[in-house]
């Protein structure tokens, strides 16, 4: 839909391999493929088929599910592994090379001249193969702004679609990434993307600061998984994004399904979904306190920015706490068919309190509580 000027690129099959819990089957990848583009993300990212030869009959295998979603591997900026990829099918390459001092001295060696000489020869080809091409700057913000420029100039004079913004090591602030973003858009016309690490806790701030600043595409892997703590989850994303933009974000993405997408990388990868996760968690949608129960008993938008509704979702009402209050109890005494005078509601809430001190009511116990009195 046009009314959003990015897309979602999603590399839970490619940042999210790397993730130290994932050792994804053929046919966990196939079903998070499938998830995901049910979902509606743009672009499935998938691991380099350069990786191993299952990696290449992954690759091979998602391709062939002609799902809406535009398939793209990662890829090394080496002519074989660009081959390899080629073979496969996918419709577009992220290439990329480090440009920090230290990961190009740790990693592979290169100056800023070489790298872009050795740009030149794995793009061209990929090009010439008709795919679509984005280059990154691998640990971008530890990297030389002149050294940036220079690659990315190189890219985009060599043809490519798009160059790439990685935080890789997790340690841009959300300012420096909108500085970045913008000088970059200012010097180069192709399409720029982000990709964001969450080692500081900035990932979600951090890509919403590169689509402010003109970035068009975003990484994100659901639940973040990645290497180390991973990068922007897709969630987190979308409700930062769904906060601004509820209509454009609802129309383009399946929203009901996120919390099944979820559920599923969860289940592959054998880890928990956080009880605080965005939008989706155990308790993302729990009010407790008394004040906060008046309020949302008269309007849920009082604590509530996404409607639980909008991602197929419900909330919950805990009235059995010591931080209950009068409004909550009546409430609740309505929907069971009874209604209480004022110094009553006062005398009951203040029971139920005194109760809860011991531990939290359940909705069982606050009824027994309600209906003995009406019978006392
Ligand atoms: C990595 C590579 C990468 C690549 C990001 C990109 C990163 O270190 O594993 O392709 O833009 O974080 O730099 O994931
Ligand atoms: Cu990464």
């Amino acid at each position: 839909m046009p009314t959003l000027p990015w897309k979602l690129i999603d590399t839970t099959l490619r940042e999210g391999e790397q993730f130290s819990r994932a050792a994804f089957r053929s046919e966990d990848k196939i079903e998070i493929a499938r998830a995901l583009d049910t979902f509606g993300v743009e672009y499935i990212e998938v691991t380099s088929p350069a990786a191993s030869p299952q990696s290449q009959r992954d690759a091979a295998a998602i391709v062939k599910l002609n799902l809406g979603a535009r398939v793209i591997s990662h890829t090394r900026c080496v002519v074989d592994d660009v081959k390899a990829a080629v073979d496969t099918g996918v419709r577009g390459l992220g290439l990329l090379f480090a440009t920090s001092r230290i990961l190009r001295e740790s990693s592979h060696g290169k100056s800023i001249q070489q790298i872009i000489d050795a740009m030149a020869p794995p793009i061209e080809f990929a090009l010439r193969a008709g795919l679509e091409v984005r280059f990154s700057a691998e640990d971008t913000f530890r990297s030389e702004v002149a050294d940036l420029l220079a690659v990315y100039r190189a890219a985009e004079q060599l043809g490519a679609h798009r160059v790439g913004l990685a935080d890789t090591v997790g340690i841009a602030t959300p300012r420096q990434v909108y500085a970045l973003v913008r000088e970059v858009r200012r010097a180069v016309r192709t399409d720029v993307g982000f990709h964001g690490h969450n080692d500081t806790g900035c990932a979600v701030a951090n890509a919403f600061e590169a689509i402010s600043a003109g970035a068009t595409h975003v990484d994100v892997s659901v639940l973040g998984i990645g290497e180390r703590v991973g990068i922007t989850p897709l969630g987190g994303f979308v409700a930062r994004m769904f906060s601004l933009q509820p209509q454009g974000i609802g129309e383009r993405y399946r929203l009901g399904q996120l919390r099944e997408l979820e559920r599923l990388v969860a289940r592959v990868t054998g880890v928990e979904i956080p009880f605080n996760n965005y939008v989706t968690g155990e308790t993302a949608y729990s009010h407790k306190a008394g004040l906060h129960l008046k309020a949302m008993m008269s309007n849920p938008g009082s604590y509530e920015i996404i409607p639980p509704e909008a991602f197929g979702l419900t909330r919950k009402m805990i009235i059995g706490s010591r931080l209950t209050g009068r409004a909550a109890i009546a409430y609740r005494a309505r929907e069971i068919g009874i209604t209480f005078g004022e110094s009553e509601l006062k005398e009951i809430t203040r029971r139920i309190k005194e109760l809860a001190d011991a531990g939290e009511l359940s909705e069982e116990q606050i009824d027994k509580v309600l209906r003995g009195w009406v019978t006392a």
